[in-house]
């Protein structure tokens, strides 16, 4: 009984305080200096607007995102006639003949680009015009000259010219030494984005074309003279970054030394480079998917005079609100923000504790080339964008309400002079309505929007937004320990994090997750895309848009076991749609029934191969986006969605049983073509592949047996899986990637495709320990390092495999400073907490999350498997509002690295097997009904 009463009392009083994790345990980003970079700023969303907030002083900066905002438009991506070049894809494929294989798909089997048709023609002639000015009327000084920080190495983009494409010329000098006069030398400028013609004194000395090739050049002694050099370069981006980026060389660039001399002994042009723009558009790129678009920045220019003191800025999770507070000049200055999802409305609330202190001019801008400012009413500016390659464009609306003080709008800008407080709502829509009507009118949305909160008290908005959101966020609590580090600003425990010193960082990069998903993935919206709803670039990378050979579904691997399943509903409708869009692709290229899917998608939901042949034709991104599907009804039980979501899951192993083939070989079922995600070419027959349908295959048949349909279907699928490849242990003892036994075991590849069996796929699990243990011989050979979303991906891995201390090896490096010198190819965090893979990518955020409830809970086979990978660094803690499949919510708590207690509450009713250690408990449970379990597992 003693036991029992120690063991219930603090659960007890937990259950009864609520929050009390919360409490003891503050969710806190905090810094005690505003954002200087993008990836300082502190990230606000209600699903649909997502806010970056840098905390200034003098100058707050908020600058975000309407989550419709992409290039592109409706339109066919399937390329008529690519299923006659099937059957000989195959063949060569069969034959051994990747390149000749992968050359025809090129040609024939990828998607149809935007903006293909015609392309060349008009390239051609934009370059006539643009090389039609001679290099003197170029570097005539009446053109625009501005400065210009050279190299930029991601891009001029990250020097201020944000999406620029076209032609841009450049000048700047060097002196040369006298020695040298008389000698031939060379210029070596590095890389540039995408063509250059450089002159010298007027005369032409080099041109290329590519961003991989280092353009060092001849200066012939002839085209010298002494003294004073005169270097231009009219630099040509055809699409996404550009400039003179001069990335990571060995030997210095931007410099001139004699012919054959060691580059370190050159001089160095001067750094006082100045550019001007000739044109700035360019035929629009030829591309297969489209970009999700920063929409634009509020600034506001505070008034205060006299030293700053007591400055901090912190986002708090539990509440979903930021706030920036400081003293100047005697006065408090409190701000707060949030993104409220109710009000549909970004809302910005400015105090001080001394009446008419509050001032500041609010304004607007953004990267689009197309956006117009105008005054709406006596309290209102607008902003409307339109992006320049697509037919979406945006109307944001910003109303200030005051009290006290007096506020003037301009044709550009708000006023506010001596007010005692301020409420800024800003609001913002497209004219999106799906992937394929564009007919919305955002102007209408966004005013509807700001008629939504008009009249309220900024205490009410912050009331019901708070409400909103943590009916989500309070479904769950963890505590992994504690130590003195929690009292540092969160940059500081970053640098100083170890599992060990700081367990408390692990708990808030959890709920960070899980707040992250709340703000980024809304029901109605869009799904969370690579930088969730976040991104300040007009070229962000990869689009910003969805990949689905790992990262779109990763981004929702916390949502069930973290117990958000509500944040699902917009990955559901997304592949609904894409269900829809990707039987037009099964068709044209494989002549077959169902719905297929490749290695990317957009807002457009482009279904076609991309990119190139050698990595685009991944076939089985239809049946990984059916995984998340059964695997919410496996955790809700809720066969209304089940029945309403099986033609998804049918409709996907229709075109699979239509594309496997019989390899000649060994009589197996096999996918080809396709590709093991982004790793050794076009082939026939990835492991992944055959994991991800003989699971989808299984699954289907379990759905319609479930819903009591399709028998014959059911009979056909279970047949088939069993025809399938199988996953086969090769001479290093690894699970072999491919059909045929040619891993590289010193092969460090971030991806590590045929790993999904293993998680999150449930192909392989320890009912074959065999197999189990060559997964693990292949995650071992992948080694510990890698992108974020590798990182993640490596965390729930090692959870399957039951070995939480290395799991958490690769937290820590999932946490590794992304600023203090990882490699280029290694993951960390920014100041901020987000993901870098790099660069910032949200799936190591989420796949992080998920991977820390993987080693506390496990249900994938049938079993609730309690504390399966418990890192010896966290010998106590708690958890609470853990979901487990059969519909279970399991809280529990362990101590000196021992299960303490645990409680299930059931809520379908089904039967509960609980497992820990060799420990194991059968019991019935009633829907609804909670159950307590001793550390022995014995029913309470
Ligand atoms: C896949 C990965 C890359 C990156 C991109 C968005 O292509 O291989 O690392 O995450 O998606």
């Amino acid at each position: 009984m003693s036991h029992l009463r120690h063991y219930l009392f603090p659960l007890l009083i937990c259950l009864l305080a609520g929050r009390c994790l919360a409490q003891s345990q503050p969710l806190k980003l905090w810094y005690t200096k505003p954002a200087e970079k993008w990836t300082d700023a502190l990230p606000l969303g209600n699903g649909r607007l997502g806010a970056m907030v840098y905390g200034g002083v003098g100058q707050e900066h908020i600058q975000f995102n309407e989550a419709t905002l992409w290039t592109g438009r409706p339109r066919n991506c399937n390329r008529p006639g690519a299923a006659q070049y099937l059957p000989q894809i195959r063949q060569l494929l069969a034959e051994g003949k990747q390149a000749e294989a992968e050359a025809l798909a090129e040609q024939h089997f990828m998607g149809l680009q935007d903006h293909e048709e015609g392309y060349e023609a008009a390239q051609a002639a934009w370059l006539q015009r643009v090389r039609a000015m001679s290099v003197a009327q170029a570097t005539d000084p009446s053109h625009s000259w501005k400065p210009l920080a050279i190299p930029t190495p991601n891009g001029w983009e990250s020097a201020g010219l944000n999406g620029l494409d076209g032609a841009v010329w450049f000048k700047t000098f060097f002196n040369l030494p006298t020695a040298w006069v008389g000698k031939d030398l060379t210029l070596s400028l590095g890389r540039i984005r995408d063509q250059d013609f450089t002159y010298v004194n007027g005369t032409q000395i080099g041109t290329d074309e590519g961003i991989s090739k280092k353009r060092r050049y001849k200066l012939p002694a002839s085209a010298l003279r002494p003294g004073r050099n005169e270097v231009a370069i009219q630099v040509l981006n055809f699409y996404d970054k550009g400039g003179l980026i001069g990335v990571k060389e060995k030997q210095p660039v931007f410099v001139v030394y004699p012919e054959g001399a060691d580059p370190g002994t050159g001089v160095a042009l001067s750094p006082a480079w100045q550019y001007w723009v000739q044109d700035a558009n360019p035929p629009l790129f030829p591309s297969y998917q489209a970009s999700y678009q920063p929409f634009g920045d509020l600034w506001l220019d505070v008034a205060g005079t006299g030293a700053v003191t007591d400055y901090r800025r912190e986002l708090d999770l539990t509440q979903a609100v930021a706030r920036t507070t400081y003293t100047q000049g005697g006065v408090k200055f409190v701000r707060e923000y949030l993104s409220s999802a109710p009000a549909q409305a970004l809302v910005c609330h400015l105090t001080a504790n001394v009446k008419g202190k509050i001032s500041f001019t609010a304004r607007f801008e953004s990267p689009h080339q197309q956006a117009k400012i105008y005054r709406v009413d006596d309290h209102t500016l607008a902003l409307s964008v339109q992006v320049r390659d697509g037919v979406l464009r945006g109307v944001s609306y910003l109303r200030v309400t005051i009290k006290g003080g007096k506020l003037t709008v301009t044709d550009k800008l708000i006023q506010l002079a001596n007010a005692d407080e301020a409420t800024l709502c800003l609001t913002a829509a497209t004219n999106y309505k799906s992937y394929q009507d564009v007919s919305g009118q955002p102007e209408k949305l966004a005013a509807q929007a700001l008629s939504q909160s008009q009249g309220k008290a900024y205490e009410a908005l912050k009331t019901a937004h708070m409400s909103d959101y943590q009916a989500l966020f309070s479904s769950f609590a963890v505590d992994l320990g504690h130590s003195a580090n929690e009292q540092l600003p969160t940059d500081q425990r970053i640098l100083k994090f170890s599992p060990s010193a700081d367990p408390a960082l692990l708990a808030l990069y959890l709920q960070y997750g899980r707040y992250l998903l709340i703000s980024s993935s809304r029901a109605g919206g869009l799904p969370a895309n690579l930088q969730g709803i976040w991104n300040e670039s007009l070229t962000p990378s990869w689009g910003s848009k969805y990949t689905t050979n790992i990262n779109l579904e990763m981004n929702y691997w916390p949502a069930e076991v973290l117990n958000l399943s509500a944040c699902t509903a917009p990955l559901v409708q997304f592949v609904d749609e894409a269900a829809q869009a990707g039987q037009a692709t099964a068709k044209t290229n494989y002549n077959a029934p169902g719905w297929v899917l490749h290695h990317n998608t957009d807002i457009w939901r482009g279904t076609a191969p991309i990119n190139a042949s050698n990595h685009g034709i991944w076939v089985t991104g239809a049946a990984w986006l059916c995984q998340p599907l059964w695997e919410h009804y496996q955790f809700t039980q809720d066969q209304a969605f089940l029945r309403q979501q099986y033609p998804v899951l049918k409709s996907a192993a229709e075109f699979y049983l239509s594309f496997l083939i019989k390899d000649a070989r060994t009589g197996w079922l096999i996918s080809s073509p396709s590709n093991s995600p982004e790793h050794g070419g076009l082939v026939a027959g990835p492991t992944m592949d055959h994991q991800l349908i003989r699971e989808l295959f299984k699954t289907t048949a379990e759905a319609a047996n479930v819903l009591g349909i399709d028998a014959d279907l059911q009979k056909e699928l279970t047949t088939k899986a069993s025809q399938i490849a199988p996953n086969q242990i090769g001479q290093h003892g690894q699970l072999q990637e491919w059909l045929e036994d040619k891993d590289d075991p010193t092969d460090t590849h971030r991806h590590q495709s045929h790993l999904w069996g293993v998680f999150p796929g449930t192909d392989i699990t320890w009912a074959e320990p065999k197999l189990m243990q060559a997964a693990r011989t292949s995650l071992m050979q992948r080694g510990d390092g890698g992108t974020g979303w590798s990182l993640a991906w490596k965390v729930n891995l090692w959870a399957r495999f039951r070995d939480g201390d290395h799991a958490l090896r690769i937290l820590q490096n999932l946490l590794a400073p992304a600023e203090n010198g990882s490699g280029p190819e290694q993951g960390g965090v920014y100041h901020n907490l987000f993901d870098a893979h790099p660069p910032f990518q949200i799936d190591g955020n989420f796949g992080g999350a998920a991977g820390m409830g993987e080693m506390l809970l496990q249900s994938q086979n049938g079993s609730l498997d309690l504390l399966p990978a418990l890192p010896t660094a966290w010998p106590a803690g708690d958890v609470r509002g853990l979901r487990a499949r059969g519909g279970f919510v399991v809280n529990m708590r362990w101590q000196q690295g021992q299960l303490a207690g645990v409680e299930v509450r059931s809520e379908a009713g089904r039967e509960c097997t609980l497992r820990y250690g060799d420990k194991q408990q059968v019991f019935k449970t009633k829907p609804g009904q909670t159950y307590r379990l001793s550390k022995e597992l014995q029913l309470l």
